[in-house]
């Protein structure tokens, strides 16, 4: 085979090799070069992109933007490789290939993450391939000419596949904890949940008032692991006193549940990023205080987190805000802020920051992450009822969904079987909530039975505030603020 084929396969290898050796030592973690690659990527993409890969491709985007990042950091990992490579020949010294190719990987590794231990791992890794290719004639690549020179490439391959078929289970070991499986101890969480199991409506692929499968969205691939011990949050900026306070203190300031909804300013109309939560969370206004905030008229705050994102909004709506540390009666996920995020009641997803470590008080409005890429999410959430269910039993039809309208309250839900000409009013999920908990920025369920028309037709679903208010019924894109208008549904006869 000739020597310039040779070298790619073994630069190609060593690529592989490195990026397995990285995610072996961190698993998907912030530390992992793709990662760390696909963060950048993301973050360094037009607004114009970012846009498209969330409100078209949804959680495609995501995989894709991770699936390129990996493509192209074992492509830059096996160019290095290859320069390895080059400089051997060139010195005639065959362990400057391993060397070069390998320090180079774990340089380059260290500057994308900023994790050299992990890079230790992506540049270890990536030699492999080479010095079993370059310097050490193995015993399977002893004989003579080609044959030989055949085989001991199949050992340099054999040994990136090795290096992914270890590193890839090892790096999966290091995924997240175990903390999500631990027993509920909590009884009143307990009762708070078994009472909105049974106040869910019965109907086919409804899902729950507790949602079974939280949707979460992120600026980085990976998200932050933050061990609670070292976690801090300070208020800083135009305060009298800064404050700072860690974990144990948070969690033993006066705590409640509270029934909360999300929802993205960034999902379509329909769309399915909206899911409900019992928090345990403390109010944000007793720290302020702390700070000297509590007379302060300031216009905003910006909200920092461990995985760089901010987002800046009125301090009025910081001080009906709630920093939440159980999510189900668990400690908060790692994939929703562990171990503190923040709840805005009312407001669209956004601000409601995870992995929240900063709390900084201005005088100016600037901002967000979000708003500097064009979106305007940093208000009250709008109204709507979603159609998400339909079920058939005999002539029956039971269409179904959920309805939210922040803290204004939902108080009736009504359903047009005729493309909007007659309206009749949905039944209604029980509130949540009660005396143990707070659901007053919580959803509710509707569903709606009839008979068929026996013809093609379509359901129109719009929604009531507590006050009696009609959600709009014009149609607008979640682009710059938010969907909005009455979902409809074609159904056949
Ligand atoms: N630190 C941090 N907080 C964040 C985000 C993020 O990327 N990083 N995404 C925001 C967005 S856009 C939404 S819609 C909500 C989603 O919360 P969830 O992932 O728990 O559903 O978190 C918000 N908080
Ligand atoms: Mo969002």
């Amino acid at each position: 085979m000739d020597t310039t084929r040779s070298a790619m396969v073994t630069a190609a290898a060593s690529g592989i090799a490195g990026v397995a050796g990285s995610f072996a030592v961190v698993g998907f973690t912030p530390a992992f070069v793709g990662a760390a690659l696909a963060s950048i990527v993301a973050k360094l993409s037009p607004g114009v992109v970012i846009t498209f890969a969330i409100t078209v491709l949804g959680d495609l985007g995501k995989l894709l933007n991770v699936a390129a990042a990996l493509l192209l950091v074992a492509g830059v990992f096996a160019g290095l490789a290859l320069g390895g490579i080059w400089i051997g020949r060139a010195l005639e010294r065959r362990a400057a290939a391993p060397l070069v190719g390998g320090t180079s990987v774990f340089a380059v590794a260290t500057l994308l993450t900023g994790a050299p231990v992990a890079s230790l791992g992506a540049g270890v890794a990536a030699a492999l391939p080479l010095f079993v290719a370059v310097v050490r004639p193995l015993e399977v690549a002893t004989g003579t000419g080609d044959s030989a020179a055949r085989r001991r490439l199949l050992a340099t391959v054999g040994t990136g596949l090795a290096a992914v078929g270890i590193g890839y289970p090892v790096g999966v070991s290091r995924g997240p904890g175990v903390s999500a499986e631990a027993p509920i101890d909590d009884s009143v969480v307990r009762g708070l949940l078994d009472d909105a199991r049974a106040k869910s409506l019965d109907v086919t692929g409804l899902e729950p008032l507790v949602s079974d499968n939280f949707y979460t969205v992120d600026i980085a691939a990976a998200d932050p692991t933050i061990d609670p011990a070292e976690w801090s949050l300070s208020v800083t900026g135009t305060v009298d006193q800064e404050v700072t306070i860690d974990y144990d203190e948070l969690t033993a300031m006066e705590s409640r549940e509270v029934f909360s909804t999300l929802r993205c300013v960034g999902e379509s109309l329909n769309g399915k990023k909206m899911d409900t939560a019992l928090w345990t969370v403390v109010d944000a206004e007793p720290l302020l205080e702390r700070a000297g905030v509590a007379g302060r008229d300031n216009c905003c705050v910006m909200l920092r987190a461990a995985d760089g994102y901010y987002e800046e909004f009125p301090l009025a709506a910081l001080r009906d805000g709630l920093l939440a540390y159980r999510m189900n009666g668990r400690p908060l996920p790692r994939s929703h802020g562990a171990p503190v995020r923040a709840l805005i009641p009312g407001h669209w997803g956004e601000i409601n920051v995870k992995w929240l470590t900063e709390i900084e008080v201005l005088e100016q409005e600037v901002d967000g992450y979000w708003e500097e890429r064009g979106w305007h999410g940093t208000g009250p959430v709008k109204t709507v009822a979603k159609l998400h269910a339909t079920e058939r039993d005999g002539d029956d039809i039971t269409v179904a969904g959920h309805a939210y309208a922040g803290t204004r309250g939902i108080s009736a839900v009504e359903v047009s079987t005729d493309g909007g000409d007659s309206w009749v009013e949905a039944r209604l999920s029980e509130p949540l909530g009660g005396d143990a908990a707070d659901a007053s920025d919580a959803w509710r369920q509707w569903a709606h039975t009839y008979t068929t028309p026996g013809k093609a037709h379509e359901v129109v679903v719009r929604a009531r505030e507590a006050d009696g208010t009609l959600q709009p019924e014009e149609e607008s894109n979640s682009f710059p603020s938010g969907p909005s208008g009455w979902v409809t549904r074609e159904m056949s006869g």
